[in-house]
């Protein structure tokens, strides 16, 4: 028994944004019915290929916990076979370009006449607007949801995120979506259609930046590193480097061995609750009665030289040393890590989230678990299905259809 077992979901989603979603909660329990074009199948299987003749990683790691079908949609015999399979699912979750279901015949209300418990889950690019027709990859998400006008170095091009925030992180909105709607469900009997948008989800996960927009009518943001640098802030909330987004001043700052190793760096805070440790750390115990540097509004047009003088102290200790001594003083350091270190690090394989599977086609990989723990609903992370490898078993079962049935529906080049 996990949290959604009984809960079976049309799953006809592509790339990443709509597989993080189903992934998600195929590992929470549901059932998962991956439908993929015949022959074809998701465009991720054969893309960034590694083994040849293997799917790829891309899409591996994003379709564990799924079962998959094969069907041509827009086959007669195939509309048939979906129309039952609407019929008998509690969510259809989809994340075509914008019309490509309504053109394949399943527009919202045909789909409610059909199931009206259904819940009907898209991620577009955009919401309701100019660019709703628009179709949206992950870096176009992260340009127009705000990402990457803040991110990057004041004197450098804006830049986009190795987090795939528009992407993954959309996927994520959806599924919450989805299990509220199946909750509300509960009470009304009645499905509903739920929408999230890129550009929403990215702009959402900067709200920082938009909070930054407004401080900025009442007066140059000081704790930004620009501020120390004396350089005038613009109209808008501009690039911030390493800068924290929060209210206590952080940056990174490099450690032993930085001149070889391209992750020898810490992440380190300077929270007003421990500046004395800071400063009996850093071999600087004058700075913690000095008025220039004892309160955190004195500190803030000098953020460049504090830091500065942290990172003399860091320069000389492993970043790891430095979460050693820091930890234990409550001073909020973080080693940068590499994805080599991360995947090698043993505690993120004990709690699952970092597990190896093995594949048929490309032997044992490593991949992403849940990284949501519950106590009542573990989830074990199961390998994603070649193409087409349980139609029959899906007909069959799901379906309810003959071994005759099934033979004709194969003839007819639906799946
Ligand atoms: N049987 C028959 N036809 C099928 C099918 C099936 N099982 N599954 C898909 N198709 C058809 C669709 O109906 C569509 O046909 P039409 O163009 O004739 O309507 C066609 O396949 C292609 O769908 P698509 O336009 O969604 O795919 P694309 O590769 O051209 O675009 C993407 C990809 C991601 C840009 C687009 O789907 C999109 O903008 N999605 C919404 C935003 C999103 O999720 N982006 C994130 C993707 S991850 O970076």
């Amino acid at each position: 028994m996990k949290a959604l077992t009984g809960v079976r979901i049309l799953d006809f989603t592509h790339v990443q944004s709509g597989p993080t979603c189903t992934q998600l909660l195929g590992w929470l329990g549901a059932d998962v019915i991956k439908v993929e074009r015949p022959g074809v199948g998701d465009a991720t299987r054969k893309q960034l290929v590694d083994i040849e003749g293997a799917d790829s990683l891309y899409f591996t790691m994003l379709n564990h916990n799924k079962r998959s079908l094969t069907l041509n949609t827009k086959n007669e015999t195939g509309k048939q076979v979906l129309e039952r399979l609407i019929k008998e699912c509690d969510v259809m979750v989809e994340n075509f370009a914008p019309g490509a279901l309504d053109r394949m015949g399943f527009s919202w209300s045909k789909i409610q006449e059909l199931n009206p418990r259904m819940i009907m889950a898209s991620v577009k690019g955009f919401g309701p607007g100019p660019y709703e027709d628009c179709k949206v990859y992950e870096n176009v998400a992260q340009c127009a949801g705000g990402a990457a006008s803040t991110t990057g170095f004041l004197d450098g091009p804006p830049l986009v995120t190795g987090a795939q925030i528009g992407d993954s992180g959309t996927g994520l909105n959806l599924a919450l979506g989805i299990v509220a709607a199946l909750y509300q469900r509960v009470q009304t009997g009645r499905g509903q259609k739920v929408l999230a948008p890129m550009q929403d989800g990215v702009l959402n996960l900067c709200r920082v930046k938009l909070r930054d927009q407004q401080r900025l009518l009442q007066g140059p943001l000081k704790e930004y590193s620009q501020y120390s640098d004396g350089i005038e802030f613009g109209e808008a909330t501009p690039r911030a480097g390493n800068d924290s987004g929060g209210g206590q001043p952080g940056r990174i700052l490099k450690c032993k061995g930085w001149e070889t190793d391209p992750n020898a760096y810490t992440y380190f805070i300077t929270q007003a609750a421990v500046w004395k440790n800071i400063c009996d750390v850093i071999g600087k115990p004058e700075w913690k009665e000095d008025p220039d540097y004892a309160t955190p509004p004195a500190r803030l047009p000098r953020l460049n030289e504090v830091f500065d003088a942290i990172e003399q102290w860091t320069m000389t200790k492993t970043k790891y040393e430095v979460m050693d001594i820091c930890n234990p003083l409550d001073i909020p350091v973080g080693p940068i890590l590499s994805m080599k270190e991360l995947s090698e690090e043993a505690s993120l394989r004990e709690t699952g989230t970092v597990v190896e599977v093995d594949h048929p086609e490309r032997g044992a990989y490593l991949t992403v678990g849940c990284p949501i723990k519950m106590s009542d609903s573990q989830a074990e992370v199961t390998r994603a299905p070649l193409l087409g490898e349980h139609t029959d078993e899906i007909l069959k079962d799901v379906l309810g259809y003959s071994e005759d049935d099934i033979f004709a529906i194969k003839e007819s080049g639906a799946v």
